[in-house]
């Protein structure tokens, strides 16, 4: 059985239980806690010098990092749904894949860290940057579905968890109805594996 390093509040982490959801694949969890202390996780270190969740385990192929797990499940066990095979199809995909790890990193994500496990950074140049990705995704968003192609892929999944928590960043969703309904579109989909944070109601 696949196996995954986690954390419950892990965004990244989610990311990779989403999908697993999304594909009905089951999956064993392995709880790490943060932040990692590398004298107490020799374990989560063999698989991970980052010492960083996820970490994803399957027979004997060992990932680190939430988008290149993403890619590999899709690949393996999604067909051509998840990520396709066309090049150009495959790179509109991936572009959100990096919007994920820079921009939703530099935004939402830090000004989360920030009021939640009290991480010391420039709050306020997180919140610009997470306004800033609230709006870059509201205006794509206006007059599609999805972030790409005319269903649901890895860039979606890859871009949700931390969107959708934003508030826990003090960024509100309100005044940003597209992303909200882009939220609960991928929400109410079968499958769905839903986090600490993402019951919250959210504003519109
Ligand atoms: N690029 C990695 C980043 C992974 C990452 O930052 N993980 C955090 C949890 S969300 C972590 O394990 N941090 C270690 C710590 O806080 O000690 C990914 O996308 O998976």
């Amino acid at each position: 059985m696949i196996k995954l390093y986690e954390h419950p509040l892990s965004g990244n982490a989610h990311k990779v239980r989403i999908l697993l959801g999304y594909l009905g694949i089951a999956y064993e969890g392995v709880h790490i806690d943060l932040p990692v202390q590398p004298e107490k996780a020799a374990d989560l270190l063999r698989h991970n010098p980052l010492a960083e969740v996820p970490v994803l385990i399957d027979g004997d192929v060992v990932l680190r990092d939430s988008q290149a797990i993403l890619v590999y499940l899709a690949r393996k066990y999604g067909g051509e749904t998840w990520l396709p095979s066309d090049a150009a199809d495959q790179a509109r995909v991936v572009q959100w894949l990096s919007f994920s790890a820079n921009e939703i990193y530099h935004g939402p994500n830090l000004a989360r860290v920030y009021y939640l496990f009290n991480f010391e950074l420039d709050i306020e140049l997180a919140k610009k940057r997470a306004t800033r990705v609230l709006q870059i995704l509201d205006a794509r968003l206006a007059s599609r579905s999805w972030l790409e192609l005319d269903r649901p892929t890895i860039a979606d999944v890859a871009c949700l968890p931390y969107v959708a928590l934003a508030g826990e960043g003090k960024v509100e969703l309100a005044g940003y109805p597209n992303v909200v309904a882009w939220i609960d579109r991928l929400r109410s989909r079968n499958g769905f594996i839903p986090m600490p944070g993402f019951e919250r109601p959210l504003a519109v």
